[in-house]
This record gives C-alpha cells, sequence and structure tokens, in this order.
C-alpha cells in the first residue's frame, strides 16, 4: 500500500485519480475506479445539467465509495452543475481550463472538496488564497485542453508555491510515474489517458487500440492560433486541422471544424475523430481491468521506491547484514 495525506483528504485507499473526461469518463469507469479504492471522476464535459445528474444517479447506484465531478470553466452550464454537486453532496470537484475561483465559496460551504487543475504556479496561488483544498498541477504532456508547462518542471513549483497538497498530472501512466510524482513532492497522480484503456472504459475500441499503439510521437498539438492548444493523437483529423491552422482560415471556421469531433472520436470514427489524448500514450501497452491496473500501478511504485534507497551513499545495504 502506499498511503498519503492525500489518500485522508479524499477518503480513498490509493493516492490515484482518474481524469474527469468529457465523453469519456462516465459513470460505469468513474464506479469501477471509486471500487477499486481510487478516485474516480465523472466529465462533465459540455453536457446540460440534465445529463449529469443522471451521471450522478447512476455512479451512486453502483458505489457507496467517495467519487468526484469535474467541469471545465468554459462550459455553458458551469453554474447549473455547481447547484448540483451542492444538491447531491458530491464529495469531490475538480475544474479545468480557467480560474474556478468564484464557485469556491459555495462548493466549500457544501463540504465539497475541490481540487482545480492549474497549468501554471500563478493560477495554484490564487485558488490556494480562494479555499481549495488541494490542487492537480497538469503539464502540457496531458491530453485534450493543455497549458505550456512540462509537468516534470511545473509540479515542484507548485509544491513549493503553496501549502495545500499537491496531485501531478500529464505524462503518467505507470506506477514509476506515480513514483517519480511522490519524489517531486506531489502526494498523488490523475491519469487520463491510461484509464481510457481500461475494460471498464465505454468509449469504442478503436480509440483504445488507437492509444495502444501510438508511440511516444503519436500526439500532436493543434489550436495554437485559437489560444488554447489541444493534444490529441495524429490522425487524418488533426493533419487536416494543422493544415486549416497554416493557410490563416477565421477562427470562428476553425471552431466549427473542431466542434463535436471528440464524440466522433469516442464512437470510433477513426479519420473524422478527435481522439484527445496524452503523450503518456507510448507508455499503454494494454487494455485490461480497472482494478488490475490499479494494483500493478502500486505494485510498481512501491517496487521501485523501494529500489531507490541504494543509490544512495552509505545505505546500508541487505548484503552487508546491516539493518
Ligand atoms: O481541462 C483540461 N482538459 C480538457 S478540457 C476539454 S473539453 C474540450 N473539448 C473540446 C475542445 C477543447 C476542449 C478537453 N480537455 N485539463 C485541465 C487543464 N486546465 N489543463 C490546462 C488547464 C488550465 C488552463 C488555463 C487551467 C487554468 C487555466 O487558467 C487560465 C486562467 O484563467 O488563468
Amino acid at each position: 500500500m502506499i498511503k498519503t495525506p492525500l489518500c485522508d483528504l479524499l477518503g480513498i485507499d490509493h493516492p490515484i485519480l482518474q481524469g474527469g473526461m468529457a465523453w469519456v469518463s462516465t459513470p460505469k469507469l468513474v464506479a469501477a475506479v471509486s471500487e477499486a479504492g481510487a478516485l474516480g471522476i465523472l466529465g462533465a464535459g459540455n453536457a446540460p445539467p440534465n445529463v449529469v445528474l443522471e451521471y450522478i444517479a447512476k455512479v451512486k447506484q453502483m458505489t457507496t465509495r467517495p467519487y468526484g465531478v469535474n467541469f471545465p470553466m468554459f462550459s455553458p452550464y458551469v453554474q447549473e452543475i455547481v447547484d448540483i454537486c451542492v444538491q447531491e453532496r458530491v464529495p469531490v470537484v475538480t475544474t479545468g481550463a480557467g480560474n474556478p475561483g468564484a464557485y469556491i465559496p459555495t462548493l466549500k460551504a457544501a463540504g465539497i472538496i475541490v481540487l482545480p487543475v492549474v497549468a501554471s504556479v500563478a493560477l495554484a496561488k490564487r485558488l490556494e488564497r480562494a479555499g481549495a483544498d488541494g490542487l492537480i498541477a497538469e503539464g502540457g504532456e496531458s491530453g485534450g485542453h493543455i497549458g505550456d508547462v512540462s509537468t516534470i518542471a511545473l509540479v515542484p513549483q507548485v509544491v513549493d508555491a503553496v501549502k495545500v497538497p499537491v496531485v501531478a498530472a500529464g505524462g503518467l501512466a505507470d506506477g514509476h510515474g506515480l513514483a517519480a510524482a511522490l519524489a517531486l513532492g506531489a502526494m498523488g497522480i490523475q491519469m487520463g489517458t491510461r484509464f481510457i484503456c481500461t475494460t471498464e472504459c465505454e468509449v469504442h475500441r478503436n480509440y483504445k487500440d488507437m492509444i495502444v499503439q501510438a508511440g511516444d510521437r503519436g500526439t500532436i498539438t493543434t489550436g495554437h492560433s485559437l489560444g488554447h492548444p489541444v493534444r490529441a493523437l495524429r490522425n487524418p483529423m488533426t493533419r487536416k486541422f494543422e493544415e486549416m491552422e497554416k493557410t490563416g482560415l477565421s477562427e470562428a471556421q476553425l471552431i466549427e471544424f473542431g466542434t463535436g469531433k471528440l464524440r466522433l472520436a469516442v464512437e470510433g470514427n477513426v479519420s473524422e475523430g478527435s481522439f484527445m489524448a496524452g503523450q503518456s500514450c507510448g507508455l499503454i501497452d494494454d487494455i485490461l481491468p480497472v482494478a488490475e491496473f490499479i494494483q500493478r500501478t502500486i505494485s510498481q511504485a512501491k517496487e521501485t521506491l523501494l529500489r531507490l534507497p541504494q543509490y544512495v551513499a552509505g545505505t546500508p545495504s541487505r548484503a552487508s547484514g546491516a539493518g
């Protein structure tokens, strides 16, 4: 077992969060992750309030363990989703793609644990002052909407800048990543892409297979000209988007082209879908049940951490008979 103060804060057994992914982290995946002792998080995306309410009801039917709801700040329904989280006594809320500061007092007053995703030190400090219980520091290796600082540089800077627990995200998909994140001062990790490649994730098989087949350079970022880069698997869709950006199409035309493409990916449309995924795709080579993946990750992190003391000069080794 690997225990950190994050486990106590969230009431979970393992310091692992499953990132909230629009259209992807549906009740079945979320409940499986929470049942396995980690934190499953619903991805509200742009979904209307009635859909989010239905998702929450399904999770409650499948597990009594803590779970979370994630919404991006550009959802047209942020206020309604906040109200639903309060009404439904959702244990944990995570946010993305913006500053949720204005909503933190309402969520906190309802006893909800708030963990905003940040991509910079400045926003981390601001949200700690606004009352966040912890922060998810997400590096640009992540999938979907991303910031521009890498995980390895961002996480220790956020850890130094705030007192609340920090969760590392971006480029992490196994126990080595968990061990590395703990070494950087994080209290746990959030993974998204890795959880797509589980049997309980309900996306089309093509999405999972494309991640398994992708290597280290399997993703690309597009949307820089729009001011919000998105990382996705390289496919005909991302190539077309790249060309459209180069030929200087208007912002409205690019947005129109991009809209609805994540849903096509979830439905398995390999050429037209936007298969949002992080650089950890190169680390993923199987599709397995959530519980098995979590067990493997914890064992791997434990082995990694136990192997490291040998590199500290003067550490007594077993062979010397000491200890
Ligand atoms: O939010 C994400 N990843 C996402 S949201 C999403 S939905 C989408 N659908 C279609 C097209 C584009 C997006 C897909 N992926 N990750 C968390 C995250 N948050 N990464 C980066 C940030 C972030 C960026 C800027 C957080 C705060 C921020 O603040 C700017 C400010 O207001 O200071």
